[in-house]
């Protein structure tokens, strides 16, 4: 019988931390949001305008196994969203949906306090609480954005179809459909009526 020999330890290309849902390894990427890179998605320009541009409103850490675009192939992700608000409305997720509408996604809550926005076109957004364990099932064809509602930072996962694809302009032309706002302590949802934006 023929044996070859590998290295008992390989690096793996990422790791995931549970308690933190920390992703880490060579093969790991990031991108990093700030507000100003968040220019108009929040419905108070005012306020907006005042908090510093390079004011961190999230990261996102995801492994890509295989190349985007290929069928039948899985992504993987840490989202990290920082507690805050401009003005009432939350922090919270650029948001998109999926160019390819088949295409489903997971999200699973690590740790903090969010609201995922689900919106399902022609105004309709449906919030479903995200809080340790919570696991969320997102249909392809609704465009999806977390909110951290709560004062620690929201941590989740996400795992997603590799030819999935971000739609992100849909969602900077015409609006998400309603906007997650805190009033009195209680997240609350306002229309996004063209008066609104
Ligand atoms: C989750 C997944 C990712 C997404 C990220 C941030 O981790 O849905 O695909 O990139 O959230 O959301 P967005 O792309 O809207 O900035
Ligand atoms: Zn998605």
């Amino acid at each position: 019988m023929s044996r070859t020999s590998r290295p008992a330890v390989e690096e793996r290309p990422v790791t995931m931390d549970w308690s933190r849902g920390a992703l880490a390894g060579p093969a790991a990427q990031e991108r990093v949001r700030n507000l100003g890179q968040l220019q108009g998605l929040f419905y108070d320009v005012a306020s907006w305008r005042q908090i510093d541009p390079a004011k961190i409103v999230y990261r996102v850490r995801w492994w890509e196994p295989v190349p985007e675009g290929t069928e039948g192939g899985l992504f993987w992700g840490t989202t990290i969203v920082e507690p805050g608000r401009v003005g009432d409305e939350y922090f919270m997720t650029h948001g998109h949906s999926h160019l390819r509408g088949n295409r489903a996604e997971i999200y699973s809550t690590i740790s903090g306090e969010g609201s995922l926005l689900l919106s399902e076109g022609g105004g309709r957004v449906r919030l479903e609480p995200m809080t340790a364990g919570s696991m969320h099932y997102i249909r392809g064809d609704v465009a999806h954005r977390a909110a951290n509602v709560g004062e620690r930072p929201l941590v989740f996962v996400a795992c997603w179809p590799s030819d999935a694809r971000h739609d992100y302009g849909g969602i900077v032309s015409k609006g998400f459909g309603a906007h997650l706002v805190c009033r009195n302590g209680i997240p609350t949802l306002l229309g996004d009526g063209p008066n609104a934006r």
